[in-house]
């Protein structure tokens, strides 16, 4: 099944200039680039991008965090997106993340894992609204789509 889901390469991918290193991964993955920005969010969006973990102890600094720097977040499709971009992201903690993965290639801290990627159907489309308009979102035809998905019945 076609998905979209947003990734987040969060300030620490940015300032470590892994950005188009993790990019690259889901270009060669076969993923389709759909939306695209390089953004420094407000408190607000960060509130609400984190609503979920409002009230544990490591909101106010998940926020101070994802609000320090300039991000980019990617909106990506694909077949079963959401669940291929979370195996490429790897676990949350980078020591439990496979080798492989992102995490488990280029973090060792779970506050500075480099990446958010959405986690099931309902993220990520509330994800989605949250972060790029509907201009934002792009469809349009690869060439190499050929080679990469099965034709359609
Ligand atoms: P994931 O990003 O893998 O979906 P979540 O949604 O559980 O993981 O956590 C969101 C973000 O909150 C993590 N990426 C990490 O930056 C931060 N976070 C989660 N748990 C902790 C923790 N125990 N201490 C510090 N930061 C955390």
């Amino acid at each position: 099944m076609t998905e979209r889901t947003l990734v987040l390469v969060k300030p620490d991918g940015v300032q470590r200039l892994l950005v188009g290193r993790i990019l690259a991964r889901f270009e060669e993955r076969g993923l389709k680039l759909v939306g695209l920005k390089l953004v420094r969010i407000d408190r607000a969006l960060a509130e609400r991008h984190y609503a979920i973990h409002r009230g544990k102890p490591f909101f106010e600094g998940l926020l101070d965090f994802i609000t320090s720097g300039p991000l980019v977040a990617l909106a990506l499709e694909g077949p079963n997106a959401i669940s291929i971009v979370r195996t490429m992201v790897g676990a949350t903690r980078p020591h439990e993340a496979a080798a492989g993965s992102i995490r488990g290639d280029l973090a060792v801290e779970t506050a500075q894992n480099l990446v958010h990627a959405s986690d099931s159907p309902e993220t990520a489309a509330s994800e989605l609204a949250l972060w790029f308009s509907p201009a934002e979102l792009l469809d349009y035809e690869r060439e190499v789509d050929r080679w990469v998905l099965a034709p359609e019945e």
